[in-house]
């Protein structure tokens, strides 16, 4: 499958996004301002969180919408006059995506994998090739993020990433593919609920999404420790929970301990146990560049998933690559 061999891609992803991120700073003359707005649609949308996230974390204020949202209530969010848009689109001829940029009279830049409508429309463009043949996200997305922060690092001042030992580290989480196949072999779920709290909350939507795009599965996201409150009335024997952590600390064990009481079965991936069945562990990184090392398992999660449920991920029912209107 096309999904399988991009995913697999994800080092090289990464050393394509640095290529471009180098031939973004060299070609322009340009550094991100403090207050951004970032929009697209689907797994699209789903980066732009993780990169408005990553802005205010570095002290600028980012705020992230779905391109449609941006398009038609944009009074319903705190979006005024920001210093930069940033529209964000695989293919750049999402219409979306395209007639998001005209929604604010401010300097648009665009991200995405092609020279294409956006970014011939965009005052500036970064141009991430990491082209993908199957219909859903998976390589690109990392490999657009992780172009993006070393400019936003740059941007404000900070160290860039050293992108070869990032490439090489998710080259070592890949190495997991065996194990998360045999998670989905072993166990039949009959939902899974994913979980992520702060940088991590967008890459748990991001896996929702993968799980229902590929393995047409339904899924649900939460901000980690929200989902005590109602939501885990639904987690029994056949669920999987999904606790993407970066630092664990007692209150991650105690919410695995209570999922594993009322039946369910969680898999933690981070850099500690919380005392889960399944686990996935990886080296301290600097907690932006985290995502880059949990998506290549969430996705891989939702291919296996797919193929235990004999579907094809390439090209999932009712879906196209790019949605016009
Ligand atoms: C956005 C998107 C994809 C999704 C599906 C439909 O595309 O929502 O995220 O996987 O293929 O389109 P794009 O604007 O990033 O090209």
């Amino acid at each position: 499958h096309a999904t399988l061999r991009e995913i697999r891609r994800t080092p090289e992803g990464i050393k394509i996004a640095q290529r471009a991120f180098e031939e973004f700073v060299t070609n322009n003359d340009f550094l991100l301002p403090r207050e951004v707005v970032y929009t697209g649609c689907g797994s699209s949308y789903f980066l732009s969180q993780p990169l408005a996230m990553a802005t205010t974390h570095r002290g600028g204020r980012g705020v992230a919408l779905p391109c449609s949202e941006l398009l038609y209530s944009r009074e319903y969010y705190p979006v005024r006059e920001p210093e930069l848009l940033v529209s964000i689109s695989r293919s750049g001829e999402t219409t979306e995506a395209i007639n998001a940029l005209q929604s604010l009279d401010v300097p648009k830049f665009a991200l995405t994998a092609y020279e294409s409508t956006l970014s011939r429309e965009a005052d500036y463009a970064l141009v991430v090739p990491a082209h993908e043949e199957s219909v859903v996200m998976t390589h690109s997305f990392p490999a657009f993020y992780f172009a993006f922060l070393q400019l936003l690092n740059t941007s404000f001042g900070q160290e860039t990433y050293d992108a070869e030992m990032a490439s090489e580290l998710t080259k070592e989480i890949l190495k997991n593919e065996g194990y998360v196949r045999e998670i989905t072999e072993e166990f039949d779920f009959r939902n899974v609920i994913f979980l992520g709290s702060g940088i991590l909350y967008p890459v748990a939507l991001e896996a929702m999404l993968k799980m229902k795009e590929m393995a047409l599965f339904w899924s649900e996201a939460y901000p980690t420790f929200e989902v005590r409150h109602g939501f885990k009335s639904v987690a029994d024997d056949g669920t999987l929970v999904v606790l993407l952590v970066n630092e664990p600390f007692d209150w991650h064990e105690k919410l695995t301990e209570e999922f594993q009481g009322q039946g369910a079965r969680v898999l933690t991936i981070g850099n500690g146990d919380t005392g889960a069945d399944y686990f996935i562990g990886f080296p301290e990184v600097d907690e932006l560049l985290s995502p880059i090392l949990h998506l290549p398992l969430i996705q891989l999660l939702s291919y296996y998933k797919a193929v235990k449920r004999g579907l094809n991920p390439d090209s999932p029912r009712f879906l196209s690559k790019v949605v016009k209107w």
